[in-house]
């Protein structure tokens, strides 16, 4: 079964502060009130509006050893290193020491900037991954991520949360339903909005339910009476497809000149059916769609089932919407490295609920891990359910996945078409990743962090 959405969580009221420790390397580790562990139990969905989310300041803490006296600062601040630092000397087999003292010897620019980006990824989580996944691998972190620069994204809250995300972890925070007899009413706005995919780049003029992207989460369980209410803010007409819905009056299906006239500018128009089958499904913009879509148009509608099939239970839950126009490639309307993680405690199960509404088809791959496919298009695979550790989504289609957080580590998640996932700058667009730690307690610290 689905955990049970709940309120935005705060930090807890006492908050428990890492002491001054030594960290590998020799490297002083500590940043007063930085990981606030969150006593109560329970925190298992977050849910969380970043509108308020400021840039940390200057951190007062060191993660690594100071920079060498006289050695030139780090430059991973700039939007793109690539495009700041000059070119390295070229490549060659003698591995000649670069001529640019910012270019690690042996290194060219891309590598550089690579590095830029998961530094922006990671932020300032990298001090509270100390005590999860114990010394020896904190100290190859702090090798691989260079924290000898002590750069400036050690003091910056990671990109995704830089930016303003309907998700941290968990399910979006599902759209609250008013009661009106045994119908349940939802009510939302088209808008036109500014949409940032990344802190770093200039916001793109999207569209999207309730100003979001995507659009909130509409949840109903299987059988249910649904009106759905939609308020048309646009410059342009629209109309709304709830996309895998068997609907028992096909005038409800949303296709503007088929089943209804367009919704205009200004105009209030009512959807009303009965989730008459369980499933991922979604709601998006069936007029002008190619535009209109890609702009943002789009949400999950989740009809849970009335009587769960033995592969639908779950502790964690994830909707992952794909889109592949409007601000490149993205995951929940950003990309990396602004994609929220999929966070895990080692025993937990983590349903991944993949919906594709680009117009190209993505495999999915998840790093060192498998995925358990149980449903496709909210069809519930039984036992044809299958493994695999690749699994492209089609645009349209949705699969439903279980994970079982066996191993802990960070994963790589990412679609396989590799001009949707990496370039000259590192790593971009598709890509995630599955954040496993030993305990409970450590998920829930680093929401906590995150949220501080
Ligand atoms: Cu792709």
């Amino acid at each position: 079964m689905p955990v049970e959405p709940t309120a935005p969580v705060t930090p807890a009221a006492s908050p428990v502060e890492l002491e001054q420790t030594e960290g590998p390397a020799g490297a002083a580790f500590s940043r007063r009130g930085f990981l606030r562990v969150a006593g109560a139990a329970g925190l298992t969905s977050v849910a969380v509006s970043l509108a308020a989310c400021q840039s940390a300041t200057t951190p007062a803490w060191s993660f690594g050893a100071p920079a060498t006296p006289g050695a030139p600062a780090a430059t991973a601040a700039a939007p793109s290193a690539a495009a700041t630092i000059a070119p390295s000397v070229a490549p060659s087999a003698s591995a000649a020491p670069s001529v640019d003292p910012n270019i690690p010897a042996g290194w060219t620019s891309h590598d550089v900037a690579a590095r830029v980006v998961v530094r922006r990824y990671i932020g300032n989580l990298a001090p509270a991954l100390k005590g999860i996944y114990g010394d020896a691998a904190f100290a190859k972190l702090v090798d691989i991520l260079g924290a000898g620069d002590n750069y400036p994204e050690l003091g910056l809250k990671p990109s995704f949360v830089q930016v303003p995300q309907v998700v941290l972890n968990d399910l979006l925070a599902p759209l609250k339903a008013t009661v009106d007899g045994d119908v349940k009413v939802f009510n939302l706005t088209i808008d036109e909005f500014d949409q940032k995919i990344d802190e770093m780049k200039a916001p793109v003029k999207a569209l999207g339910y309730n100003a979001q992207w995507p659009g909130p989460t509409i949840r109903v369980t299987e059988g249910d009476k649904v009106r759905v209410v939609f308020k048309n803010n646009l410059k342009e007409t629209t109309g709304v497809h709830f996309h895998g819905v068997e609907f028992a009056d096909f005038f409800q299906d949303g296709v503007p000149f088929v089943t209804q006239k367009p919704i205009t500018p200004g105009e209030t128009y009512t959807y009303e059916f009965t989730a008459s089958r369980p499933g991922s499904l979604m709601y998006h913009s069936h007029h002008n769609a190619t535009d209109q879509v890609g702009r943002g148009l789009l949400g999950a509608f989740i009809v849970d089932p009335k009587k769960p099939a033995a592969d639908d239970k779950y502790d964690r839950e994830y909707v992952w919407i794909s889109n592949d126009s409007l601000g490149g490639f993205t995951i929940n309307g950003h990309g990396f490295p602004a994609v929220v993680p999929v966070l895990a405690a080692m025993g937990e199960t983590v349903r991944v609920r993949f919906m594709n509404e680009g117009t190209m088809m993505h495999p999915w791959h998840l790093h060192g891990y498998k995925m358990k496919v149980v449903a496709r298009d909210g069809y519930d695979l039984g036992s044809a359910s299958f493994y695999c550790d690749t699994l492209g989504v089609n645009p349209g289609e949705r699969y439903d996945v279980n994970i079982v957080a066996d191993r802990p580590g960070v994963w790589a998640f990412h679609c396989h078409i590799l001009p949707h996932v990496e370039g000259a700058d590192g790593m971009f667009g598709m890509v995630s990743t599955l954040l496993v730690v030993p305990e409970k307690a450590h998920v829930d610290a680093i929401v906590a962090a995150l949220l501080a």
